[in-house]
């Protein structure tokens, strides 16, 4: 047996089991199966996307001209609040959960996670909050004051749509608290015996940085929407200034948990990065401690930088400062993961696949958000282009271009393992290169709008404004189109696609060492690490292939032992 088909087969444990093919009724089911939640995550949150996506293109629609000619100011204002409520709340947060339910307890060679029940809860909050988000728009009176809701404007808009968006987003809050606890426990508790903290996958780590920061941030979300649906409901003025509340205070509370949500949203993909990147070079990754406590990092630097977006909000200039600077560090930990996997990439045998070309292009199209980033975190330039496109630009390309971008590649990578079935190539490549275009026409000229001084959250410009909004309008469309070939070539690749092996990529992580789609307990015997997560194409390697488990009686795991 040669080296690399050892390294295939080492984690393998024996006898093998028989697929867990589900039927499709269970997945509409209160199903405790971490596997079937994980997937019931992701069809879900890909359903809201396309419904916010719609919007999306709705929003573009309006702004292709510059006088108000397709909707209502009032109807663009609920559009743009709910795409952006939506695309956060409903579609980012709950794709990372879905990708964390179903990887986590098989990366760490677990049967389920560690509480199942709640598990199932935290997923069956996210449906009901969804559609009561949206049918505000058939009550007519739909959420309109941003996804920010900043009093005193969210006091004085529409009173019943106003409480509908605050009981919708306490409830999917809700969801992702109860969700970090369970992925915080697994990780902690249930990794199989001989699989340390630094065996584990580095999507693992990213999951553990992330739920710690849900669990510091979103309950300060919750107290402020509570305090906040006291002001509109119960004539408290916490917030409104009319009674001498503060409404700065508001910003802070809200800015404390919604700093914290982009990296939510980015680090889980971030860890998908760490996972697709090493197998398609075929090389061991670049720095895995690195990477493992830069994400640690950027949790806890994420949780001091939040007013750099009320730079313009009347804060004290020693503040601006403090908040300049720590935004400005956060790039060294970004930084550091970037040049690991370029470093990990660099000299390999990258095979051009989807998974591959998304996560190249995550890279690439993240680091001009980043880069865009540190240009914000400046204070006279963020002076400069507050409230306008520039900042649209920046956080699609860190949203789009980062999180959705990584979302396709976890999608392309992981569907063999959760369908059994391959996807289709040929329009995996479709799919990236439409993507690509349209994600930078529309977005790459709302740079320059928003230098030019082009305010956000408006139906109508000035007319000098019209030949750059009109690319990114048709670069909206573009994006629409490019979902087609991605949605056909899953639904049929889940029914018809070519079978798929258990391993298809070659990979080392637990995950791919039982069969595709896993049992209904994911391992039958307990796996055995002989060899670390990306030990790829290493040629000496010291394993101690005399360790096997043992499964005492008082223990509810095997424990390693040496054998002889
Ligand atoms: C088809 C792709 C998309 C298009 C064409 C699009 C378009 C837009 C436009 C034009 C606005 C500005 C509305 C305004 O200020 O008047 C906007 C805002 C926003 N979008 Fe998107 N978007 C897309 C995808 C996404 C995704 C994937 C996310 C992910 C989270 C996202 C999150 C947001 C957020 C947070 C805002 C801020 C809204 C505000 O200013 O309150 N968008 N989008
Ligand atoms: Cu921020």
């Amino acid at each position: 047996m040669t080296q690399a088909q050892l390294q295939e087969t080492a984690n393998i444990p024996t006898p093998q089991e028989e697929p867990g093919v589900r039927k499709w009724w269970e997945f509409f089911t209160f199903n405790t199966d971490h596997k079937v939640i994980g997937i019931q995550y992701l069809v879900t949150s890909f359903i809201f996307y396309c419904i916010g996506g719609v919007m999306a293109d709705l929003v573009r629609t309006e702004l292709r001209t510059p006088e108000v000619d397709f909707v209502t100011p009032e109807v663009y204002n609920s559009l743009f609040t709910l795409h952006a409520t939506i695309m956060i709340f409903l579609w980012i947060v709950p794709a990372g959960a879905g990708f964390a339910n179903y990887l986590i307890p098989l990366m760490i060679g677990a049967r389920d996670m560690a509480f199942p029940r709640l598990n199932a809860v935290a997923f069956w909050m996210i449906p009901p909050a969804g559609v009561l988000l949206i049918a505000s728009l058939a009550v007519g009176d739909a959420p309109d004051a941003g996804w920010t809701s900043y009093p005193p404007l969210s006091l004085v808009t529409g009173q019943v749509g106003e409480a509908i968006w605050i009981i919708s987003v306490l409830l999917l809050g809700t969801s992702s608290i109860l969700g970090s606890i369970n992925f915080i426990v697994t990780l902690l508790k249930m990794r199989v015996p001989s699989m340390g903290v630094h065996q584990m996958p580095l999507f693992c780590w990213a999951m553990l940085a992330t739920s710690a920061l849900v669990l510091l941030s979103t309950p300060v979300l919750a107290g402020a929407l509570i305090l906040l649906s006291f002001d509109l409901l119960a004539g408290t003025t916490f917030f409104n200034p009319t009674g001498g509340g503060d409404p700065v205070v508001y910003q802070h509370m809200f800015w404390f948990y919604s700093h914290p949500a982009v990296y939510i949203m980015i680090l889980p993909f971030f860890g998908a990065i760490s996972e697709i990147i090493p197998i398609h070079s075929r090389k061991p990754i670049f720095g895995y401690k690195a990477i493992a406590y830069s994400s640690l990092a950027i949790s806890f630097l994420g949780l001091i930088v939040w007013a750099h977006h009320m730079f313009t909000s009347g804060i004290p200039g020693w503040l601006r400062m403090f908040f300049m600077i720590t935004t400005m560090i956060i790039a060294v930990p970004t930084g550091i993961k970037i040049f690991s996997w370029l470093a990990t990439m660099w000299g390999g045998k990258i095979a051009l696949n989807s998974p591959m070309l998304f996560a190249i292009g995550f890279v690439g199209t993240f680091v001009i958000g980043g880069v865009s980033g540190v240009m914000l975190a400046a204070v006279p330039f963020d002076i400069h282009v507050h409230d306008t496109y520039f900042v649209v630009a920046h956080l699609h390309y860190v949203l789009f271009g980062g999180s959705v971008l990584g979302i396709f590649a976890a999608i392309y990578h992981w569907f063999p393992k959760m369908t059994g079935r391959m996807m289709n190539e040929f329009w995996g490549k479709v799919h990236f290169v439409l993507t690509i275009v349209g994600l930078n026409m529309t977005f790459l000229p709302m740079h320059k709008l928003g230098m030019m001084g082009m305010n956000r959250r408006i139906a109508q410009y000035d007319p000098k404004f019209t030949s750059l909004n009109e690319i990114c309008t048709y670069g909206s469309y573009i994006l629409a189109i490019s979902t087609l070939p991605f949605l056909i070539n899953a639904v049929w690749s889940w029914f018809y696609g070519e079978k798929a092996p258990n391993n298809p990529w070659r990979a080392l992580t637990l995950e791919w060492m039982t069969t595709s789609p896993p049992a209904i307990e994911n391992f039958e015997t307990l796996p055995v690490l002989t060899t670390g997560p990306y030990d790829y194409g290493v040629k000496e390697k010291k394993v101690d292939v005399t360790q096997v488990l043992i499964a005492k009686p008082d223990e509810p795991y095997p424990t390693i032992e040496s054998n002889v």
